[in-house]
């Protein structure tokens, strides 16, 4: 189980105030706190870790932190990071990354993660894996008992080539789970990522039993690109909630 680490409490009355993005923003500038001048590092993606690639632009920017260079994890954050004139590069060229920063949709006692319901987690998962430290920053409404337990889509990305075919075999690969699994859309068009895939949401009804199982079953799919478990790559955990900050370390 997963440690709990330093806790900066907020006053009651002062967390109360907050917003969810404010808690976004608490934990996104706590995590910036590791970033060190000379460090390569990994950029997430979704509307948490844009928080924190503001806070390294806004450092950037003031002389506070120098020689950086950012690994974008999505076409996104590297236009956000591009227009905060964050240096940026590409695994091709900085294949050791020190830190990566990013969002998650559920995290559980472990520190497994589902991710990916932003449509960016073949890049994530690529940049995660490659960096030497992965630090988690979420809002406490991410934490979750198990593994899909929340009942929203726990990710796959697959070729667009015979797509259907891969969704019903995911399907029956959790026959007996009950799971329901959807091609996701935008508008009425497939929604289709930034490596020209597609994304097959899948909808379990009860926490995955055995998610390191479940994950291999589903990467030994021909067609799966990757899935949306991210399972032992956080180092920490960074959760602001109405108690405050806490730091969750493997
Ligand atoms: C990324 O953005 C994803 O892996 C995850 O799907 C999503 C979380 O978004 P948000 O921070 O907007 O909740 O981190």
């Amino acid at each position: 189980r997963a440690r709990l680490g330093v806790v900066r409490a907020l006053s009651a009355p002062a967390a109360a105030a907050l917003t969810q993005d404010d808690l976004k923003r608490l934990a996104a500038v706590r995590a910036v706190e590791s970033v060190q001048s000379g460090m390569v590092l990994g950029l997430g993606t979704g509307s948490t870790a844009a928080f924190a690639v503001a806070e390294i632009g806004a450092l950037l920017a003031s002389g506070k932190l120098e020689k950086i260079v950012g690994v974008p994890t999505s076409k996104r954050t590297f236009e956000q990071a591009q227009s905060l004139g964050i240096p940026l590069s590409m695994l091709d060229d900085h294949p050791h990354i020190d830190l990566a920063i990013d969002g998650a949709d559920e995290v559980d006692p472990d520190l497994n993660l589902v991710k990916g319901r932003g449509g960016a987690l073949l890049r994530e998962k690529m940049v995660e894996a490659a960096s030497d430290k992965f630090i988690v920053i979420v809002d406490e409404t991410k934490l979750v008992a198990g593994l899909g337990g929340s009942g929203l889509a726990m990710p796959v990305e697959v070729v667009q080539f015979c797509w259907k075919y891969n969704l019903v075999r995911l399907q029956e690969l959790f026959k007996e789970e009950g799971v329901e699994a959807k091609l996701r859309l935008e508008g009425d068009k497939p929604y289709v990522t930034d490596n020209s895939n597609y994304i097959v949401d899948l909808y379990f009804k009860t926490p995955i039993k055995d998610a390191l199982a479940a994950g291999m079953e589903i990467a030994a799919l021909e067609g799966v690109v990757d899935h949306g478990l991210f399972l032992n790559m956080a180092s920490s955990v960074i959760i602001a909630g109405s108690d405050g900050v806490s730091v969750k370390t493997k």
